[in-house]
């Protein structure tokens, strides 16, 4: 299973938000084929172990497969099918698959084709791995995240709409990473009038891009700003952010990072919707003429957020909260 979980992991950003998945067919105690899902929306884990095993399947193989094998016509088709068809005739389990098209299912076609089925060999790894996946299914929607960048006297920009930059150039780098974990990244229209961000992951490696989802009223945009030019956008026009999130959570979409102004900052946190927030701090104040990030002395208290790890980048603070 360790094996299986190994190499799954190098296609994290590439399967998501699918999970990452791995599956080997063992001979005794040699492993004779692995394959793992590559790419969202192309082979399963199964599939692809499967197309590269050498040799006929006796009552000696055993598979091991680190999340469930489904029971459900995706992008691509049941790979419970194309085990029981295999002729395998034992199989052992990670963990169950959360997402109730598949959820037991999958484990319930095999034993009754007759497939010995073992399951819960390193579940919590394979859950913490996929952690995202885990919490939508879990709690029917996304996995939620705020980042902002603040200055050492909490402010975020300046009053009169001049930009700056508050944190490095590391730190901004960092933000990219981050980025490029999640499925979504929303924002609200003044941040994309005034910044003209681009909002995508710019990192060095492939990864299956965020979609971005712009909440605004206003209607007519011009196209040729920053924001439209990059991967599949989105334009909600609701104001009602819980609605917003339902709607988020009918999309497969496992997390979303919030990265906004002030405003739909603070209502995301007013209204419960955030689970961890992400503050990268300098050390240089803005003064008197700029807009504060939030109002009070101890800010994150009153949502009830735990400082869970902080970090060094160059003069900047990375300080990750969470409830
Ligand atoms: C497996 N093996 O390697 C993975 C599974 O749209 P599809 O067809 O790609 O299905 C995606 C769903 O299948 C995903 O949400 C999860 O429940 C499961 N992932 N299942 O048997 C795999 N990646
Ligand atoms: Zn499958």
């Amino acid at each position: 299973m360790e094996r299986a979980i190994e190499i799954s992991m190098p296609f994290k950003y590439l399967v998501k938000p699918n999970p990452m998945v791995g599956a080997l067919i063992l001979k005794g105690d040699q492993i004779v084929s692995e394959g793992a899902h590559q790419k969202y929306g192309e082979a399963h884990a199964e599939v692809n172990c499967f197309n590269l095993l050498k040799e006929e399947i006796t009552d000696e193989h055993v598979m091991i497969c680190s999340l469930e094998p489904c029971n459900h016509h995706g992008k691509t088709g049941p790979c419970t099918e194309k085990i029981i068809s295999s002729g395998i005739k034992k199989i052992i389990i990670g963990s169950l698959d959360p997402n109730p098209k598949v959820a037991g299912k999958g484990m319930k076609k095999l034993q009754d084709a007759g497939v010995e089925v073992v399951q819960g060999i390193l579940e919590d790894k394979v859950k913490e791995l996929n952690h995202f996946f885990f919490f939508k299914h879990i709690n029917e929607r996304p996995f939620i995240s705020i980042k902002i960048a603040s200055s050492a006297d909490g402010k975020s920009h300046n009053l009169d709409g001049s930009s700056t930059w508050i944190t490095s150039k590391k730190s901004r780098k960092d933000v990219q990473l981050v980025r490029a974990e999640f499925d979504a990244i929303l924002t609200g229209g003044n941040t994309v009038r005034n910044d003209n961000p681009r909002m995508n992951a710019r990192v060095n490696f492939e990864i299956n891009q965020p979609k971005k989802i712009l909440l605004t009223s206003q209607n007519k945009w011009n196209e040729n700003m920053n924001f439209f030019q990059t991967s599949d956008v989105e334009i909600i026009a609701e104001k009602n952010l819980h609605t917003v999130i339902n709607n988020i959570s009918r999309q497969n979409i496992n997390s979303v990072l919030v990265e906004a102004g002030p405003k739909l900052v603070n209502a995301f946190l007013k209204e419960g919707l955030c689970d961890e927030l992400i503050v990268y701090k300098s050390p240089d104040n803005l003064g008197d003429a700029a807009v504060s990030w939030f109002e009070g002395k101890k800010p994150f208290d009153n949502f009830d957020f735990n400082l869970t790890s902080s970090y060094t980048i160059d003069r900047d603070k990375k300080s990750i909260y969470t409830k």
